[in-house]
C-alpha cells in the first residue's frame, strides 16, 4: 500500500561536488533521506513506467537505506528498479547497468572516498540516462525542491531480500537483484586485451590490489584472480565492510602508505594499485616509480590505442582545470581536442556524449573513458596492465620515456583540511578580490602573467558554471590553483594544486616535493594560508 507522508523540509540538502554528503547520524535523522530521494524523484520527469538503478558501496547505513530508496521509487511509479546483490554495485558498474538496461537514471547511495561507520559518512548521488552524474542543472532543481518539500510517497511493505538473485514484485514494480560484477566484467572483456594481460601475468609479473574493505573487492577478486590469473590473495582487503575494515578507502599516498612503502622495496610489486569505497578512483605505483594521477592521464592518452577497444585512436581528452597540463601535451601531438572543465565528473558526460573526447581524467587520482560516464577505478588498472603487457618494460621506464619525450609536468596537492568554515571562505574572498591586481606582479621573483578565477561555458548545453577555483599562472608556465573542497561533511578543506613544467631531461629524477618547495611557498605567502588556516603545514600531500 502506499502511504503519504507527511514530513518537514531541511535545508541543508545541497549537492556538492558529487551528491549530497552528510555525515552518518544526519542521514539517520527521522524523514532525511526519503525527503532527499523523494525531491530528487520530483525532479525526474517521465519516472512513471520508467527502470531505475540503485547503487551502493556496502558502507555503514546502506542495507538500510535501499529499503528506503526501494520503497519510495515503487511509490513513485518506477517499473523496474535494478541493483546489485547486497546493495553492491561500484559506481563505474552502476554507470553501465544504467546504459545497458535504457534506464531513465540511478541513485548511487555512496559517499565515495570518505571514511565509513557509524560516524563516518554516507551520501546520495543522482545519475541521468547517459549513466553519468546529473549536471548542475538538475542538482540545483533537487536542492530547490527539498527545501519545500512537505510531504513523500512510501510503500507500506516488509523488507525486499537484498541477498539474493531474481526478480520480486513490489506491489506494481519489479525489483531485480543482480550480480553486480558480471555485465562490468564482461565490459572490461571487450575493451582490453585479456589473453596479453594472462600471459604478462603467466611471465611472473607482481600485481598487488588493495580493495581497503570497500566496494571493488568482488570485482578485483572476479577479474584480476580469476580471469586474468593473477596469483589468488593479490587483492587485498577484497571483502567489503560496512566500516571498510577499519580501512579509509581514500586511495592516495596517506591512506594507501602501505602500498607505497612496499612499491619502493626492491623485491616490490611491479605494480600496486587500489581504487576508493564506490570503486571510480584509482591509485597507480611502480616499482620504485609513484605514478601522480595527472602523469597517468597522459600516459593513457598516448597509449589508449594499445587496448583493442581503443584500437581505432581517441578523439580527445579532457581534465578538470586543476589537473596538470600533461595530458594537454599528449592531446596537441595526437592532434586530437582536448577540453578543460571544471571539477568534478559531471562536467565530461556532455562532451563524452557529444563524441569530442574519449578519455578523460581528474588529478584525484580519477579517470575514465566513454565506456561509461563515471570514472572507473578497475578500468584505469586495466589500462596500465594492457599498456604494461604490450609494451614489456617497468612503469619507471615507461615514464621516463614519456617525460623524454614530452617533458615532465611536476605535480602536487596540498589538502588542508577541517579548517574553519568562514576562514577558509575568508580566504578565498581576499585572493578574488586581488586578483585584478595581481596581473604582473612578481612574487618571490616571479612574474604572474595572469591571474583569475576559472569560468566554464559548457560548448554543448551552452551553461555557465561559475567560482570553479582561483588560478594564478605565472611567466614560467608554472601555476597554483586554489579552490574549496565540495565532497567534505566537516568545517571546510582548502585544496592547493601545484604545478611547474620541465623541458629538461636531466631534472626529470628529480625529488618533487623539493622541486615544488618554492611553489608552495610563494602559494602559502599569496594565500596567507598560515594567517586564515593556523595551520604551517598542509594536513595532506597528493
Ligand atoms: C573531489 C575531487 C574531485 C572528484 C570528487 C568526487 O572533489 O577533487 O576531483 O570528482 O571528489 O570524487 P572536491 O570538491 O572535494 O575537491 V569521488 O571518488 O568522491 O565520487
Ligand atoms: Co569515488
Amino acid at each position: 500500500m502506499i502511504r503519504i507522508i507527511a514530513t518537514n523540509p531541511y535545508s541543508d540538502q545541497r549537492p556538492g561536488t558529487s551528491g549530497l554528503r552528510k555525515k552518518v547520524p544526519v542521514f539517520q535523522q527521522p524523514h532525511y533521506l526519503a525527503n532527499f530521494v523523494q525531491s530528487v524523484f520530483d525532479c525526474v520527469e517521465g519516472r512513471q513506467g520508467a527502470i531505475l538503478v540503485v547503487g551502493g558501496d556496502g558502507r555503514y547505513f546502506n542495507r538500510e537505506a535501499i529499503q528506503i530508496t526501494l520503497k519510495i521509487a515503487a511509490a513513485n511509479g518506477f517499473a523496474r528498479i535494478i541493483f546489485g546483490r547486497s546493495g553492491f554495485l561500484s559506481t563505474p558498474a552502476a554507470s553501465n547497468v544504467i546504459r545497458q538496461r535504457k534506464a531513465i537514471g540511478g541513485l548511487v547511495l555512496s559517499a565515495s572516498h570518505n571514511p565509513g561507520g557509524p560516524d563516518g559518512d554516507f551520501g546520495v548521488k543522482f545519475n541521468i540516462a547517459n549513466g553519468g552524474p546529473a549536471p548542475e542543472g538538475f542538482t540545483e532543481a533537487a536542492y530547490a525542491r527539498s527545501k519545500v518539500i512537505d510531504a513523500y510517497r512510501i510503500l507500506e511493505a516488509p523488507d525486499v531480500d537484498i541477498d539474493s538473485l531474481g526478480e520480486t514484485q513490489l506491489q506494481d514494480s519489479v525489483v531485480e537483484v543482480i550480480d553486480p560484477v558480471a555485465d562490468y566484467q564482461a565490459l572490461m572483456e571487450k575493451l582490453f586485451d585479456f589473453d596479453r594481460i594472462r600471459e604478462l601475468f603467466r611471465g611472473g609479473f607482481r600485481f598487488s590490489f588493495d580493495a581497503m574493505g570497500a566496494i571493488t573487492g568482488p570485482y578485483g577478486v572476479a577479474i584480476f584472480e580469476k580471469a586474468l590469473g593473477a596469483p589468488a590473495g593479490c587483492v587485498l582487503n577484497a571483502v567489503p565492510l560496512p566500516d571498510f575494515g577499519g580501512h579509509h578507502p581514500d586511495p592516495n599516498l596517506v591512506h594507501a602508505a602501505h602500498l607505497y612503502n612496499a612499491a619502493m622495496r626492491a623485491d616490490g610489486p611491479d605494480l600496486s594499485a587500489a581504487s576508493d569505497g564506490d570503486g571510480d578512483r584509482n591509485l597507480i605505483i611502480g616499482k620504485s616509480c609513484f605514478v601522480s594521477p595527472s602523469d597517468s592521464l597522459a600516459v593513457i592518452a598516448a597509449n589508449a590505442h594499445l587496448a583493442p577497444g581503443y584500437a581505432g585512436g581517441i578523439a580527445g581528452v579532457a581534465r578538470s582545470m586543476p589537473t596538470s597540463g600533461a595530458a594537454d601535451r599528449v592531446a596537441r601531438k595526437l592532434g586530437v581536442n582536448m577540453c578543460e572543465t571544471p571539477t568534478g565528473w559531471k562536467f565530461f558526460g556532455n562532451l563524452l556524449d557529444a563524441g569530442m573526447v574519449t578519455i578523460c581524467g581528474e588529478e584525484s587520482a580519477g579517470t575514465g573513458s566513454s565506456h561509461v560516464r563515471e570514472k572507473d577505478g578497475v578500468w584505469a588498472i586495466l589500462m596500465w596492465l594492457n599498456i604494461l603487457a604490450v609494451r614489456r618494460m617497468s612503469v619507471l621506464d615507461l615514464m621516463r620515456a614519456h617525460w623524454a619525450e614530452y617533458g615532465r609536468n611536476f605535480y602536487v596537492r596540498h589538502d588542508y583540511e577541517e579548517i574553519d568554515a568562514d576562514r577558509a571562505a575568508d580566504l578565498m574572498k581576499s585572493l578574488r578580490a586581488r586578483l585584478p591586481a595581481l596581473t604582473g606582479q612578481s612574487i618571490q621573483g616571479s612574474r604572474i602573467a595572469k591571474a583569475d578565477e576559472f569560468e566554464y561555458l559548457d560548448p554543448v548545453d551552452g551553461s555557465l558554471s561559475s567560482n570553479q577555483g582561483v588560478r594564478i599562472l605565472f611567466e614560467d608556465e608554472s601555476r597554483i590553483v586554489f579552490r574549496l573542497s565540495g565532497t567534505g561533511t566537516v568545517g571546510a578543506t582548502l585544496r592547493v594544486y601545484l604545478e611547474m613544467f620541465e623541458a629538461d631531461q636531466s631534472r626529470h629524477g628529480l625529488d618533487v616535493s623539493d622541486v615544488m618547495a618554492p611553489l608552495a611557498a610563494k602559494a602559502s605567502l599569496l594565500a596567507d594560508i598560515p594567517g586564515y588556516t593556523g595551520r604551517s603545514a598542509p594536513d595532506v600531500v597528493t
